[in-house]
């Protein structure tokens, strides 16, 4: 009996003859071993205990058997462990996600700036029009308003003829100034790094959707070249020693006098932000009196910062969401 069990077990290809096997010499109702068990009774008093041994052997056998070929068709043991995990062999990596470059410039001039104790203050990506443009010295009429050149959020008409409720994303970080502003009385000394909204088409420079770095510093007796300073030592410190920056005279509505800041890239002047002194008609507007305080302000365009740190050529490689670019940083 035992050498035909173990070859029926040794010889089982599959499930099937697997499982007849098991159950012709060792199932528990019908198999061949529970029927030499019930057997037992009738053997000799002297001959039972070695009859018992010799069928406890074989059984354990036949037993031992069953796991072997259990083993072998199905990949694990009778307690359902996998048999093939090797607990030695080197593991396999779970692939883990990280940091987007975009957050982690944030991170960064957060840092830099807190250094030179400002503060970081947020505000809505849903604005309204007094946010965005009017407390910014920005009028109804003005072009900066054209519902071409924003998202506004109610329909384009209704934006357009200034209508109550209107709502827009917003298009620069500015509106933190006039909301922190408002909350707040001097001294000021923050900054907001968030995201705004323009319907730009997107090339190497721009997107629709972007981060500015806007900063904002109200006190008494501020000047341009306090301004100047905290630029470059800003540019210093997150760009290198060796930056070149320059400063162009422009206008924005709600700061005088303005400047453009640009940097030098493979030869080439790139604009990285937009800076000033605040206008008088934003400090009322906010209700400071301007003959009382002055102040400073900047925006930055917080993917071009990260582009010319981490060499980057295309801005659109930020937000294509193909790991293969992003997991390198
Ligand atoms: C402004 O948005 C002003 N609010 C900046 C400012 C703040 C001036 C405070 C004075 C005082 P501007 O439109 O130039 O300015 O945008 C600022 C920067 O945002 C640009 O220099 C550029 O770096 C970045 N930027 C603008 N448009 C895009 C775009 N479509 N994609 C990526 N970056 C952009």
């Amino acid at each position: 009996l035992q050498s035909e069990a173990l070859a029926a077990l040794d010889s089982a290809s599959d499930a099937e003859s697997f499982e007849a096997a098991r159950v012709q010499f060792a199932g528990q109702k019908k198999g061949a071993l529970r029927d030499i068990q019930k057997q037992m009774g009738s053997v000799a008093g002297e001959d039972r205990k070695a009859a018992g041994m010799r069928l406890n052997e074989v059984k354990k056998s036949i037993e031992d058997a069953v796991e072997v070929a259990q083993r072998r068709l199905t990949g694990k043991d009778s307690s359902g462990a996998d048999s093939m995990f090797d607990p030695t062999l080197p593991g396999i990596r779970p692939i883990v996600g990280h940091i987007h470059p975009i957050t982690q410039t944030i991170t960064h001039l957060t840092e830099i700036m807190g250094r030179m104790g400002f503060e970081a203050a947020e505000g809505p990506e849903v604005e309204d029009p007094w946010h965005n443009f009017v407390a910014l010295n920005i009028p109804d009429d003005h072009p900066a308003r054209d519902p071409l050149d924003n998202f506004y959020l109610a329909t384009a008409q209704a934006a357009a003829r200034g209508e109550e409720g209107t709502r827009l994303l917003r298009s620069q970080t500015s509106t933190v100034q006039i909301r922190v502003m408002e909350e707040t009385q001097p001294p000021i000394r923050v900054i907001s790094l968030g995201r705004v909204y323009r319907p730009d088409d997107p090339d190497a420079t721009h997107f629709p959707m972007f981060h500015q770095m806007e900063g904002l510093l109200v006190d008494a007796n501020v000047t341009m070249a306090n301004l100047k300073t905290v630029l470059r030592v800003f540019a210093a410190n997150y760009l290198g020693d060796d930056v070149e920056i320059r400063f162009r005279p422009s206008f924005f509505p709600f700061t005088e006098p303005s400047v453009e800041v640009d940097f030098l890239w493979d030869g080439t002047w790139i604009e990285f932000g937009g800076a000033g002194m605040v206008d008088p008609n934003v400090f009322t507007a906010v209700g400071y009196d301007p003959e009382k305080v002055s102040g400073f302000a900047f925006g930055l365009g917080v993917e071009r910062l990260c582009m010319r740190r981490h060499g980057i050529k295309d801005i659109r490689d930020l937000y294509s969401g193909d790991l293969r670019f992003l997991s390198q940083f």
